[in-house]
């Protein structure tokens, strides 16, 4: 504690950009926690022009992590997203980009030790109630962000930190299909309602009126799709078990096409109001999830690699994201694989 600062690191973590705080350096009522937060974000504003946020939903988020008490498990991880405009701090969604640099951040701040040129970390999330492992870089017993691997949305190259997800589905919503459909119809929009990670609404781009291959830009501009989308979200929120979603950041909206740069599905996606520069991870995963599943509006569009072991390259805004599925006999996805990267950006104290 300095002169009633906070000590945080600031990262990036895959395409998205945060605070990473001790679960002890925080206030320990969530209330308060979350005022703390507001402030340090200089939300709610639109320009967060009092505040740390980047004035965008991907750079106005937050890492809590404690060591892990759970057996097999190195550390806790809870994200709270910080919304842009609004006075909310909801711990509803997971991030798979903010947990890229939570092997790092445990490392560095001494609750994981290095051990070899490579480090395991062994990751519960604790909004989902999920693990996943990330393989950070340790050369000489010290984290190292520089290397040479690319994700899109990021330019540069940086060390990899491959990360793997166990038993995602139902992760928010109790199922993978929480309203025991593939393809609901909402509104008259065909719809898969889906949740391997991410909850997530998965439609065909072309069933909204556009082409699905739109910039981020363009997307955002267009408020009629915007407010089309808005009520297809509200009117699925009871039937994905997540209640009443006028305020909260789930489920995401995915709008799919064919592929058009050799991968296997094109995706724009809202986050849930604006649209993705790239794409989320979990969403990603959850989007290629829906692919596998015959007679869904993403398998109309989608070209699967065959076998057990998949790799789906999911287009998007800035590139693509590959995502590494792994499935039983029945089909079914038991597993999912990527890589990310992430970068120490400050080291120090935040004052509110
Ligand atoms: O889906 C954005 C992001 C995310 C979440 C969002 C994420 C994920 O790109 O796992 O990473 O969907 O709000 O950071």
């Amino acid at each position: 504690m300095s002169d009633g600062g906070v000590p945080c690191m600031w990262m990036r973590g895959g395409t998205s950009k945060g605070g990473y705080f001790l679960k002890d350096d925080l206030p320990q009522d969530p209330a308060e926690r979350d005022r703390f937060l507001l402030r340090v974000m200089g939300s709610p504003d639109e320009r967060q022009i009092d505040g740390m946020g980047g004035a965008d939903p991907l750079t106005s988020k937050v890492a809590v992590v404690s060591k892990s008490n759970r057996e097999g498990v190195d550390v806790d991880y809870l994200f709270l997203q910080v919304f842009v405009d609004q006075a909310i701090v909801t711990d509803m969604q997971n991030c798979g980009n903010i947990l890229s640099g939570v092997g790092p951040f445990a490392i560095e701040r001494g609750l994981v030790t290095a051990s070899g040129d490579e480090t395991c970390v062994t990751i519960f999330m604790e909004n989902t109630g999920q693990v996943a492992e990330a393989t950070v870089q340790t050369p000489g017993g010290k984290v190292t962000y520089a290397g040479h691997s690319s994700i899109d949305g990021v330019p540069g190259t940086h060390s990899p930190i491959p990360t793997k997800f166990l038993d995602t589905a139902g992760s928010s919503c109790g199922a993978l299909l929480p309203s025991g459909n593939a393809v609901d119809i909402i509104n008259g929009v065909p719809v898969t309602l889906i949740d391997n990670g991410m909850p997530c609404v998965v439609m065909k781009a072309a069933d909204v009126g556009i082409t699905g291959y739109e910039d981020r830009d363009w997307l955002d501009a267009n408020i009629e799709l915007k407010a089309r989308i808005e009520q297809i979200r509200l009117a699925v929120g009871q039937r994905m078990n997540l209640g009443d979603v006028t305020e909260k950041s789930v489920p995401k909206m995915m709008l799919v096409a064919p592929p058009k740069n050799g991968g296997s599905v094109c995706v724009r996606s809202f986050i849930p109001h604006r649209a993705h520069a790239s794409i989320g991870v979990l969403g990603a995963v959850s989007v290629a999830t829906a692919c596998l599943i015959p007679g869904t509006p993403a398998a109309a569009v989608a070209t699967v690699p065959e076998g057990r072991r998949k790799t789906l390259s999911v287009e998007h805004p800035t590139g693509e994201l590959s995502c590494v599925l792994e499935v039983d006999e029945a089909g079914a996805v038991v597993s999912a694989a990527l890589l990310r990267t992430a970068r120490k950006l400050m080291d120090g104290w935040v004052f509110e």
